[in-house]
């Protein structure tokens, strides 16, 4: 490290999630933390600190430091609001029953188109604005509330935008294989046809996405389907991911770890064979408690398989209007642990370092490390057990993105 650095912070414990660095968390008590240029330059024990004038010190009160989380599956950009399903679905009725009969994704779609680039951004604000209070530094965002061209290109746009005005890293996913969109009622394979041919050539052509997604179900699209999405993602060089396994085993998961996907998400159906596939290629699984736990599902994916296989395993909202209408990405920490059985170190590690594997940005974040982005969360705690064990009063005394302080006033 060089005499000088643009930011030093002392007084402070270091939760790295750095695998490198022994016990839970990665941690490093009474660190130092030195930043230059937006990353990291020096991280470890304050009492081996090299000599370094910085241009600002921050006395971390004796907190924790944490990466930037990290909500690596949301729908975040949609029209309108379903709460009236969730009435339904108190009553009685399943998602799945709600979705065939025309409500479900298919309501979103038809609130979508009809909002215009403005009002979808609107609405998309306050999401995004719960999760960044949090500690939030990165979000990926899909579409899939389109379903046809113009519409998938107005979400993906207006998902890039919100990067443009909040302190926030967004990637972008297209999910244009979320539904059958009413036009094609019946002719699944032809729509198949439209999204191969134009809707993810055209996304490829403006760089809207930065992978590419689908939705594996009976109610949506088959694994045959889904094989020729990810045929046309790879011609295309972006990487794939897929919503396998959440209401039935589809064996999506076995075709998506032989694409090497990047992730397998939701994955309450897999199977041993399926886990060893996932480790045999690295695919990462994204555990979605929130789905499970509004959906009121009872099977869980199975988190000690997964564990058992080495599988890395990241934890995210699923925001969406339907089965995850909650903006909290702590709030799945804590049902990760409660209703998963992660420990508290592990769903750290699901909103950090494996949520930036699952995104394909491990190399630039999701652990605190020399070299990787400065995006950081100063905790007033005096564990990070409390981050996944308390929810509303513990909030961040400091975020840091790019190294910048943009702790909202
Ligand atoms: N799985 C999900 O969790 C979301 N999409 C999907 O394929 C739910 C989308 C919705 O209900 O609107
Ligand atoms: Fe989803």
């Amino acid at each position: 490290m060089t005499e000088r650095c643009d930011l030093l912070i002392t007084n402070v414990h270091a939760a790295t999630m750095d695998p490198s660095v022994s016990g839970a968390y990665g941690a490093v008590e009474d660190a130092a933390v030195a930043i230059t240029g937006g990353r990291i330059v020096w991280l470890g024990p304050r009492r081996e600190l090299p000599h370094c004038a910085a241009d600002h010190n921050i006395d971390g009160e004796g907190g924790w430091l944490t990466p930037g989380l990290i909500d690596c599956h949301t729908h975040l950009v949609y029209g309108g609001h379903r709460a009236s399903e969730f009435a339904r679905r108190l009553g009685g009725e399943s998602y799945t029953e709600v979705a065939l009969s025309g409500g479900g994704i298919l309501s979103t779609v038809r609130a979508t188109r009809a909002a215009s680039a403005e009002q979808l951004y609107r609405a998309a604000e306050p999401r995004l604005r719960a999760l960044l209070a949090e500690g939030v530094t990165t979000v990926e965002i899909k579409s899939g509330y389109g379903l046809d061209l113009d519409t998938e290109l107005k979400q993906l746009r207006t998902a890039r935008r919100l990067s443009q005005h909040y302190p926030v890293a967004i990637t972008t996913t297209c999910l244009a294989a979320h539904a059958l969109p009413p036009e094609y009622e019946g002719r699944a394979d032809e729509y198949i046809d439209l999204v191969c041919e134009e809707i993810l050539p055209a996304v490829a052509r403006e760089q809207l996405a930065d992978a590419v997604d689908m939705f594996c179900e009976s109610i949506a699209f088959s694994v045959r389907q889904c094989q020729r999405v990810i045929d046309c993602a790879r011609g295309l060089d972006l990487p794939v991911k897929v919503h396998a396994e959440q209401l039935s085993r589809s064996g999506a998961t076995a075709m998506a770890a032989g694409a090497s996907a990047l992730s397998v998400d939701h994955v309450e159906y897999i199977s041993d064979e399926d886990v060893a596939a996932m480790a045999a290629s690295g695919t990462v699984a994204v555990l979605l408690p929130g789905a499970y736990y509004t959906l009121r599902e009872t099977q869980r994916p199975p988190v000690e398989t997964l564990r058992a296989a080495g599988v890395c395993m990241a934890l995210s909202t699923d925001l969406n209007p339907g089965s995850c209408p909650i903006a909290s990405l702590r709030l799945m920490m804590n049902m990760g642990c409660n209703l998963f059985g992660l420990t508290p170190a592990e769903a750290l590690a699901g909103v950090t370092r494996s949520a930036a594997r699952a995104l394909g940005m491990c190399c630039s974040r999701g652990a605190l490390r020399p070299g990787l982005r400065a995006d950081m969360v100063l905790w007033p705690m005096d564990t990070p057990d409390q981050l996944a064990y308390e929810i509303g009063a513990l909030q961040p005394a400091q975020i840091f993105f790019g190294g910048r302080d943009v702790t909202a006033g």
